[in-house]
């Protein structure tokens, strides 16, 4: 595969362009610990690439709560995870870009290939604006401008029907199972960034979007 060959390439952005997910961790463990449950860095590997409210249902079945609270309940802790976790990213900046992605971006663009972010993170705007990237991008699809969450397909045919670019000719930087599953059902092909012992369906595995610049 010749990633140059594609129209479209399409980057998931916690775990692929920065790593944001440290910061959902601590805001997601500062609530387990106001609930009285212990909420651990292996517990947060399934929050990865999933929505805030399907992550709060997660947290609490970890914490044995899953019925505990009502609706009413539930949206007031989602909201005071938020606030934290904003709190959390004011502190970014283009130093918590990870490594090459920029220079890869330029790259594609300089070569007339589109960009665009697909992500479940209703911040995304936000983030992209402190790492100081927003620019490198011809279409930003997140949390906001979606309904169905990951691993329907809606958050990478958006941006494909948006610039009137098949699915064929897209590929797709992923760090979530739920992710490439999105990417396999959007008929796109997925790039994972991980590994293949933990990330199943790709057709091809990097350690980081950096590695393919070349
Ligand atoms: P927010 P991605 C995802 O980002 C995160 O991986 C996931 O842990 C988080 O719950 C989700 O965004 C929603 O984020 O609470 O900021 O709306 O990997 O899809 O870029
Ligand atoms: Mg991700």
């Amino acid at each position: 595969m010749n990633i140059y060959d594609f129209k479209l390439i399409i980057f998931d952005l916690d775990g692929v362009i920065v790593d944001t997910a440290k910061y959902h961790y601590l805001a997601w463990k500062e609530l387990a610990d106001t609930l009285g449950f212990d909420f651990t860095h292996e517990h947060n590997e399934r929050l990865k690439g999933v929505s805030r409210t399907r992550s709060l249902e997660i947290l609490l079945e970890v914490g044995g709560l899953t019925d505990a609270f009502s609706q009413e309940e539930k949206e007031k802790m989602a909201v005071a995870k938020n606030k934290r976790y904003v709190e959390y990213i004011s502190t970014l900046t283009s130093d918590d870009i990870l490594p090459g992605a920029s220079k890869f971006l330029q790259k594609l663009r300089a070569v007339g290939i589109k960009t665009a972010i697909g992500s479940a993170s209703k911040n995304a705007p936000e983030i992209l604006e402190r790492l100081g990237i927003t620019d490198l991008f011809d279409i930003i699809i997140d949390g906001n401008s979606t309904q169905k969450a990951k691993p329907n397909p809606e958050v990478f045919e958006l941006s494909a029907q948006r610039l009137d670019i098949a699915s064929e000719q897209c590929a797709v930087f992923e760090d979530a199972q739920a992710g490439i599953d999105a990417a396999l059902a959007a008929g796109m092909t997925a790039i994972a960034v991980g590994s293949p012992e933990v990330l199943y369906g790709a057709s091809m595995y990097v350690r980081g979007v950096g590695c393919v610049a070349n």
